[in-house]
């Protein structure tokens, strides 16, 4: 006899929906772009939440992910563990396997992870670990726990996907300095948009990543914004404020930047991007055709598929 299945559990209230039919982008795509930034949630009949999870999401699974990439003419996606599936990577590794090659995952591990669990995630297509700071997210592991995680996939050439909120940095930029790994910083480490942008606290943020082996994911704009997505001047140019944090870090580090959607955008509670508006968002943020190919293609191609033509 086969266990009774999980009683589905309700969405966090509150919860907003990803954006079901998502405009068609006017900036068009590179061929070759990576959505280096996305996630899978469940479905939850096959792939349960995780017990210890701080929100529970609708279903993003990856057949709807899938659709998502071929409908924004993104070629590849990086999927990233999500908090609500703690350190069960299933969910995650069944896309990133289904996806044929044209998928890389970030995972989830727990200091006791042994190497040949490591080598089933790299043959799935794992190529780091996500080491998450944000409280409202997770209980934060002591450093000495994840300085193992670092050292044990050191040797598998993986990296390491670091989530903080920008107020922490102060007190958590000596431990990542610390780690022997790449480092690749989610949403350009969160700055408050409504302070200048060369102000002291982003650019603290800027020399950290000029001092070290950092790449920048210059996503989320829809989490940053304080001015929201309107669309002032009727071109598609959405979420104005956080323009001048992107298009910084891009101008400074143009080999060391990256592209993501964050589909299916956990966890916001005011609106829901339209995914087709966050493509024509990054024009504003890369402003030469240059810039875009290596914050779109070039970059991502040589983190996650190294030696690989597009
Ligand atoms: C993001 C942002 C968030 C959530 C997660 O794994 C997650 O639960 O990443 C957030 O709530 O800010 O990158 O998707």
């Amino acid at each position: 006899m086969s266990a009774p299945a999980p009683t589905p559990q309700p969405k966090t209230p509150g919860w907003l929906d990803w954006y079901a039919n998502p405009s068609a982008p006017s900036f068009r795509l590179p061929a070759g772009t990576v959505d280096t930034h996305c996630h899978v949630f469940g479905p939850q009949a096959a792939f349960p939440f995780a017990p210890e999870r701080k929100y529970t999401p609708c279903d993003g699974g990856k057949d709807d992910l899938f659709a998502l990439r071929d409908h924004l003419g993104v070629a590849r996606n990086v999927i990233v563990q999500a908090t609500c599936h703690g350190a069960d990577n299933s969910a995650m590794t069944d896309a990133v396997r289904a996806a044929g090659g044209r998928a890389r995952g970030i995972a989830t591990v727990r200091p006791d992870v042994d190497e040949a669990e490591l080598r089933r995630l790299h043959e799935a297509g794992v190529r780091g670990v996500r080491f998450n700071f944000v409280r409202r997210l997770v209980e934060t592991s002591p450093h000495e726990d994840l300085s193992i995680i670092a050292k044990k996939i050191a040797p598998f050439g993986w990296h390491v996907v670091l989530y903080f909120e920008s107020a922490d940095l102060p007190d958590l930029e000596d431990f990542f300095a610390s780690l022997p790994t790449p480092l690749v910083v989610d949403h350009m480490g969160r700055p408050d948009v409504t302070r200048p942008v060369g102000g002291p606290e982003f650019s603290r943020f800027l020399r950290f990543v000029e001092h070290n082996d950092v790449w920048v994911k210059v996503t989320c704009p829809e989490r940053l914004t304080v001015t929201g997505p309107a669309a002032l001047d009727g071109e598609r140019h959405a979420y104005t404020d956080v323009v001048p944090f992107s298009s910084r870090v891009v101008d400074e580090f143009p080999d060391r930047v990256l592209w993501g959607t964050d589909w299916p955008h956990p966890n916001l509670k005011n609106h829901m991007p339209d995914d087709g508006l966050l493509v024509d968002h990054v024009p504003q943020v890369a402003r030469t055709e240059e810039q875009r190919h290596k914050l779109l293609v070039a970059n991502p191609m040589r983190l996650y598929w190294p030696g690989e033509d597009v």
